[in-house]
């Protein structure tokens, strides 16, 4: 009998499911709307909104595209492939060696990179998948500078557009992202037993811990958990499944817009082996991001004489250059602190 060998990555964590994490309703009056926010992402960087208000057909409709291409064969989809960064990936992650039980999508928002991927994505209906993609950015694109509005406005700055003009952009280099886990019983059938749930040396690493690099992540998974964030003394919080949330992560870039005051979450996806249904997880990820030539610098309303400025002014193709060359766990914005 040969034993699952614990992932040595994993050995030792310490996990909290007691941890409860914030959940905004953005029907809720706009001041406390505002307060909460910001205080989720000082905190955490990272909240859970509903009454989102993005239609339930246009996630249903990205969902079934998703789950339609990644039933496809392993040949079918390599057409769309390889991740370059863009099109489809299998396993490698970025093009520094970072590996991961996953298969994905990434796409630029940008309209013609969605209809160029569209053709080899979904051969027999190109324009069903296109619409899908387009309708369902077009959603979180909105939901996305109505959170940044928000902040703005809980952190006082007086031009209160001035984190969503950046995503608005029509040169926004904003990125989207379809995942799939695949379940690792099918990959891994040496455990005997099936482990207690929360014995992390039973899981595989589906997406390693890493922050994302832009200014705001929407994130919407199936019903199926594994989604991970670390608090600063390194315990880990799984976020619990809700398909008809969207989960908020603070990017690297808001954290240097806001002068640190806003923390770029660390996250990670992990796959495990002892789920008896066979359904996997699949997420959609939205990645507002400025235009490369764009300047991020926070603004005067948050860097005071206690808190002088953390981080010098960078473009977006400067960090964005930094973040290719390094690995998907590094810490980069460490890398721009004024000095
Ligand atoms: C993490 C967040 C997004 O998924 C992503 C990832 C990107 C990629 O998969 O191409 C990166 C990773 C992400 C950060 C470090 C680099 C770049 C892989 C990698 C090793 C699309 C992004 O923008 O940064």
């Amino acid at each position: 009998m040969v034993l699952a060998t614990p992932n040595p990555i994993l050995r030792g964590e310490k996990i909290d499911s007691n941890i409860e994490l914030p959940t905004i309703d953005l029907m809720g009056e706009r001041k406390k709307v505002c307060k909460e926010i910001v205080k989720a992402c000082e905190e955490f960087g990272f909240f859970k909104v509903i009454n989102h208000g993005v239609p339930v057909d246009v996630i249903s409709k990205m969902e079934e595209e998703s789950l339609s291409f990644f039933s496809k064969s392993e040949a079918q989809k390599k057409q769309a492939g390889p991740a370059n960064p863009y099109g489809y990936g299998s396993k490698t992650i970025g093009f520094n060696g970072d590996m991961g039980e996953v298969e994905y999508i990434l796409l630029n928002t940008n309209p013609n990179t969605i209809a160029h991927y569209s053709n080899t994505i979904s051969n027999n209906n190109p324009t069903k998948f296109r619409c899908a993609v387009n309708w369902y950015i077009e959603a979180v694109k909105r939901l996305a500078c109505e959170i940044l509005d928000l902040m703005a406005n809980g952190l006082s700055v007086s031009d209160t557009n001035l984190f969503s003009r950046l995503i608005k952009d029509s040169d926004n280099d904003s990125l989207f992202r379809l995942n799939h886990y695949p379940n690792t019983k099918d990959m891994d059938t040496s455990s005997p037993t099936p482990p207690p749930p929360m014995d992390v040396a039973h899981y595989k690493v589906g997406f390693g811990e890493h922050s994302d690099p832009q200014i705001l992540t929407l994130l919407r998974s199936n019903d199926v958990g594994g989604l991970q964030i670390s608090l600063e003394d390194k315990v880990w919080v799984p976020v619990p499944p809700d398909p008809f949330a969207f989960w908020v992560n603070v990017g690297d870039v808001l954290q240097a817009l806001t002068n640190g005051r806003f923390l770029s979450v660390r996250h990670r996806a992990l796959v495990t082996n002892n789920n008896n249904n066979n359904k996997t997880r699949m997420s959609m990820a939205y990645f507002a991001a400025p235009p490369l030539n764009a300047w991020v610098s926070a603004p005067k309303e948050v860097v005071t004489h206690e808190k002088p400025r953390l981080y010098r002014p960078f473009t977006w193709a400067e960090y964005k250059r930094t973040t290719y060359s390094l690995r998907l766990g590094d810490s980069r914005l460490n890398l721009f602190k004024s000095n």
